[in-house]
């Protein structure tokens, strides 16, 4: 009799929350910050790096301070600089601004999160946990699958048959 009565608890309190999502959904709520395309590099060494498409849907600008993860020691905020021939990575120590109701891409050669200090392989098909603190839109938490970069393929084109694959100079072959 009690297992059933909370059953019946348990229904309503699943229902309502289905509710008020679906009823928040209807009114237009839109999150302060957007993210699309999440992914983490695979890895079998000690650092990876994440990347995806931020949107800043505030009507002010927003500052992504710092972040967290799951699975390494470090989290660390990069951009890439040109230097001669070769990029390399720099921290930044400002975070990374979004624009108001504009998005920035995180993405291999460029703006990422730096994953440091791995305790595990990222294996391809797995998640890691992030936590992204906004200077303005607070807390922000995700799960983020691992994979492989991905190059487009041209035919006829180099033996691996991938134009876009990075150069032996870049970071982003360093990474893996
Ligand atoms: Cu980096």
């Amino acid at each position: 009799m009690r297992k059933t009565y909370v059953s019946v608890i348990a229904f309503f309190l699943v229902f309502n929350l289905i509710s008020l999502q679906e009823f928040a959904q209807s009114q237009g709520h839109i999150a302060p910050i957007s993210i699309r395309d999440p992914w983490a590099r695979t890895s079998l060494v000690s650092t990876s790096a994440a990347f995806m498409l931020l949107t800043n849907n505030q009507a002010q600008d927003d500052t992504l301070v710092r972040a967290e993860a799951d699975v390494c020691e470090t989290v660390e905020l990069h951009t890439h600089i040109k230097d001669g021939d070769v990029m390399r990575m720099r921290p930044l120590k400002d975070g990374i601004v979004l624009t108001a109701h504009h998005s920035v891409s995180l993405k291999p050669g460029g703006l990422h999160i730096m994953l440091i200090g791995l305790k595990r392989p990222l294996l391809e098909g797995e998640k890691i946990f992030l936590k992204l603190y906004f200077h303005k839109a607070g807390i922000v938490s995700l799960a983020v699958p691992i994979r492989k970069p991905i190059y487009k393929k041209v035919p006829g084109n180099s033996p691996c048959g991938c134009k876009n694959s990075p150069p032996k100079s870049t970071i982003a072959r360093k990474l893996r």
